[in-house]
């Protein structure tokens, strides 16, 4: 056989609990294959999840206030090992396959997201052995992304006034991802700076940045692009805007909650208009609820043409999802979760879809994150353009940008956006 020849054939696979950026438990994998090679690779967590991702196995008692994974270890270490011991660690499809048939559910609510994801990033990890993972999955030429980075958070991943979830810099008029990354950088320190000369600087959020209270949401974009001007950069020009609304957090029966008011989607998206008017924004996620289906084809038809519009929620990375938002022009874009959807493979394909199709791809972390960084190669090997990975702070995610500066030793073509 092949794989044993090669000593490919995965003769061990150990999960344990270890834990995320937000102090709770998560799931990490050992894959170890007959040549020795181990790979290891570790799941991430959201709060503002989709109703519609694939499942997040959790506990549910007392311990680790109900967030426990100790089901989801002892899946790794139970069913799916025994389903995917013996096979060969390059055949990820085939893996994966299994994992999905060992689960039996279409949401994979048997097993868990978690635990299958975990086993399927550490054979990933293992099938690429001493090697890069961006190399061993690229298919096409590779560029390195146009990061989306993070550096006003509110909704919920701060304790803020602030509906908008995420007010992210795009700095895309660069000539290489080292560049670009400086000026990010210089950006979310002058924010700082900005910030706490108006008396607004408190603490950080979920995601490594600035969390002010603030009287209205447009008042983001203000000192987002003050901070722009302020390290001398030009908005617009050099770096744009990109907000992750997470409008399903507001979304209440009687319609959309923000500043202190109730909008219908229409009205929300005639607000998203006059900004469009009035600041550098290059893309809006999750503009509206995950099944407000009407409102998303409203606004891409009428603002697709200026804006990136990002389903996040909305597709869940789930490819029947997003075929139904790609036959009725709900978007532009679609936002990439591994964990939404729980296997590597069935995560590529809805990658390939969204190049098909001619939709914008951003890979992106969770709020909760550990240091693995695998996102950053799938983000290069894919192709993709572009990836969100939070505040240029804090280790979680700076992890990330890290593995994105190391590969871009090697390969330096900057994406276009
Ligand atoms: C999002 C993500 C990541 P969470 O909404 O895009 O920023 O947040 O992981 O909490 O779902
Ligand atoms: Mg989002």
């Amino acid at each position: 056989m092949v794989g044993e020849s090669m000593g490919t054939r995965i003769t061990r696979v150990h999960g344990r609990m270890i834990l995320d950026s937000r102090g709770n438990p998560t799931v990490e994998v050992d894959c170890q294959t007959e040549g020795g090679i181990i790979g290891r690779a570790a799941v991430p967590s959201g709060a503002s999840t989709g109703r519609h991702e694939a499942v997040e196995l959790r506990d549910d008692g007392l311990e680790w206030s109900g967030k426990g994974v100790g089901q989801a270890v002892a899946n790794v270490n139970g069913p799916i090992a025994n389903a995917i011991i013996g096979m060969n660690v390059t055949d990820q499809e085939a893996i994966d396959q299994a994992m999905k048939e060992a689960d039996g559910t279409p949401n994979k609510s048997v097993l868990g997201a978690n635990a299958i994801l975990g086993a399927s990033m550490a054979c990933l990890r293992a099938a690429t052995g001493p090697g890069e993972i961006w190399q061993h999955i690229s298919s096409e030429k590779p560029t390195l992304p146009v990061p989306l980075m993070n550096i006003l958070n509110g909704g919920a991943h701060a304790n803020s006034n602030v509906d908008v979830q995420e007010f992210m810099i795009v700095p895309h008029g660069f000539d290489s991802f080292p560049e670009a990354l400086r000026a990010g950088v210089e950006i979310y320190h002058a924010l700082r700076t900005v910030l706490k000369d108006a008396g607004l600087l408190g603490g950080v959020g979920d995601e490594g940045g600035f969390a002010p209270d603030l009287p209205r949401n447009e008042e983001g974009l203000r000192y987002v692009v003050n901070a722009i001007s302020a390290a001398g950069y030009n908005p617009g020009e050099e770096v744009s805007i990109a907000l992750d609304v997470a409008s399903q957090e507001f979304l209440h029966d009687d319609g959309y909650h923000i500043d202190g008011r109730v909008l219908s989607g229409s009205e929300l998206g005639l607000l998203y208009s006059s900004w469009l008017d009035d600041y550098p924004i290059v893309s809006i996620e999750d503009p509206f609820g995950e099944d407000d289906w009407d409102s998303w084809i409203e606004f891409t038809s009428r603002e697709g043409h200026r804006v990136q519009v990002v389903g996040d929620d909305l597709y869940v990375t789930n490819s029947d999802r997003f075929s139904k938002g790609i036959e009725i022009g709900a978007s532009n874009a679609i936002l990439i979760k591994l964990n939404q959807i729980g296997t590597v493979t069935e995560t590529l394909q809805v990658i390939q879809m969204a190049k098909e199709a001619g939709f914008g791809t951003i890979i992106s972390h969770r709020s909760g994150e550990t240091a693995d960084s695998i996102i950053s190669d799938i983000a290069v090997g894919t192709n993709a353009g572009q990836i969100k990975t939070g505040a240029p702070a804090r280790s979680d995610r700076t992890s990330k940008y890290n593995q994105l500066l190391r590969i871009s030793e090697q390969c330096n073509d900057y994406a276009e956006f």
